[in-house]
């Protein structure tokens, strides 16, 4: 590794927080730009202008992957044009890369995947500012609709990057404001011409807030990620029939409604009752005809089960949809469910967590080794490619919430870490491990 490392500019970096944070700014300081709206190609042009004005070489592909190459020393003469990236072919080693996203929730914060793109571009310019280059070209990469939020699944643009969804697939996903993948990103021009699905990829290291209080709770400063638990998404219609709230008695009843509330509350109290790192959450309900003095003939609503252990998280998913079917059964309802995403639980790449840890302890900084509660890109990076994440402490524990907040010192000494990592990676010997 180099004999003098530049350093990470922290004011920098936090001021480029701050000036993505004003695209797409919501009351109380947090930020909504859903994947492909308008707030985020906002985003999106923001981040091209930034890479550009850092000499990165910027390649789109053709789910909207922003990434921006900063070239390295033995990269050959090509690689640091756009065309060499999107065909893959330059002469230069494959690339160590970093990123993350920047598209958000409805309720986001200005932290959640803002932070790990934008410290993946403060180690390029501070590299760029000392006049240096790693011996493998740096990528740094903005995935598209990580969130899942406006389109499912979630990770989408990182799973189509490494081969695990069919371009055409997602492209064709409908949002649930009615548009497709594909009619949006042509609309906000980032459908590139980059090859999705066969990346080269040496390695990829994701720096993120942890989005939990563990770290806050045990008063550490970093979280050495060793992988991200399991996550089933499930949208379930059940369909009654509609009628007068005053009049028809309790028992002839076909609520809907109620059914799902039943659900709503099964879900909650088997986690409570498998313990451990299991979670469950309806976080979206949608009744019809929705008024006050209708009995709802119709309920619509997700089921977001997670857990560390695959087997104990199939358990839960057949445990809700048998307990769907024992509601319907009871109530003389229709039911039916679409599934909307199933990862398994993912294991990060050793030596590249043991790297994380190394670095963390040589800056003094205490670290504890953990999951990841939230899903990530590099959960899906890891299927082509060595992969590993860094956390830095949310305060309260909060995120996706306008009120997500990490403190400065903490987000600078999680990008002090992310480039130490980054440059061991790609300044090992060509062809070492
Ligand atoms: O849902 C998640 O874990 C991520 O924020 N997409
Ligand atoms: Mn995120
Ligand atoms: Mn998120």
């Amino acid at each position: 590794m180099m004999e003098r490392l530049p350093e990470i500019d922290g004011a920098r970096l936090l001021r480029s927080l701050d000036e993505l944070a004003q695209v797409g700014a919501i009351e109380g300081g947090g930020v909504c730009r859903l994947a492909l709206s308008d707030a985020d190609r906002a985003g999106r042009d923001w981040t091209v202008a930034r890479m550009r004005a850092l000499d990165m070489a910027v390649s789109i592909d053709a789910i909207g992957n922003i990434t921006g190459i900063y070239a390295g020393s033995d990269s050959g003469t090509d690689s640091g044009t756009d065309s060499a990236i999107d065909s893959g072919t330059g002469a230069a080693p494959a690339p160590v890369m970093t990123g993350s996203h920047i598209d958000t929730v409805r309720t986001g914060g200005r932290y959640d995947g803002n932070y790990g793109v934008l410290a993946g571009l403060e180690v390029v310019a501070a590299l760029r500012q000392a006049g240096v280059r790693t011996r493998r070209p740096l990528a740094v990469t903005v995935f598209t609709n990580e969130e899942g939020a406006r389109f499912q699944p979630d990770m989408m643009g990182s799973l189509v990057y490494v081969g695990g969804l069919p371009l055409a697939e997602a492209l064709a996903t409908r949002g649930i404001d009615g548009a497709t993948v594909g009619e949006e990103l042509a609309r906000i021009g980032y459908q590139g011409t980059a090859a999705v699905g066969a990346p080269r990829v040496d390695s990829f290291v994701e720096l993120h807030i942890e989005q939990g209080p563990v770290l806050e709770q045990q008063g550490l400063r970093l979280g050495v990620v060793e992988g991200v638990q399991g996550i089933s998404w499930n949208e379930y219609t059940i369909e009654g029939v509609s009628n007068h709230a005053g009049t028809t008695p309790m028992a002839l009843r076909r609520d809907a409604g109620h059914a799902a509330a039943r659900v709503a509350t099964f879900v909650h109290d088997l986690a409570l009752r498998y313990g451990g790192r299991q979670i469950g959450t309806v976080g979206a309900m949608q009744f019809a005809p929705n008024l006050i003095n209708v009995i709802p003939h119709r309920a619509v609503f997700t089921v977001d089960l997670r857990n560390t252990d695959n087997a104990a998280l199939r358990a839960a998913e057949e445990e809700v949809q048998a307990f769907v079917a024992q509601c319907c059964e009871e109530a003389g309802l229709a039911w039916s469910r679409r599934a909307l995403a199933r990862f398994a639980p993912v294991a990060f790449d050793c030596a590249l967590v043991d790297e994380v840890a190394r670095h963390a302890q040589a800056l003094g900084l205490p670290a504890m080794r953990l999951p990841s509660g939230a899903g990530h890109d590099a959960q899906m990076l890891a299927r082509a490619c060595p992969a590993a994440m860094i956390f830095v402490p949310s305060v309260g524990g909060l995120s996706h919430n306008v009120r997500e907040f990490t403190r400065p010192e903490d987000l600078v000494d999680g990008a002090r870490v992310l480039m130490r990592v980054l440059l061991a990676r790609a300044d090992r010997p060509l062809g070492a491990p």
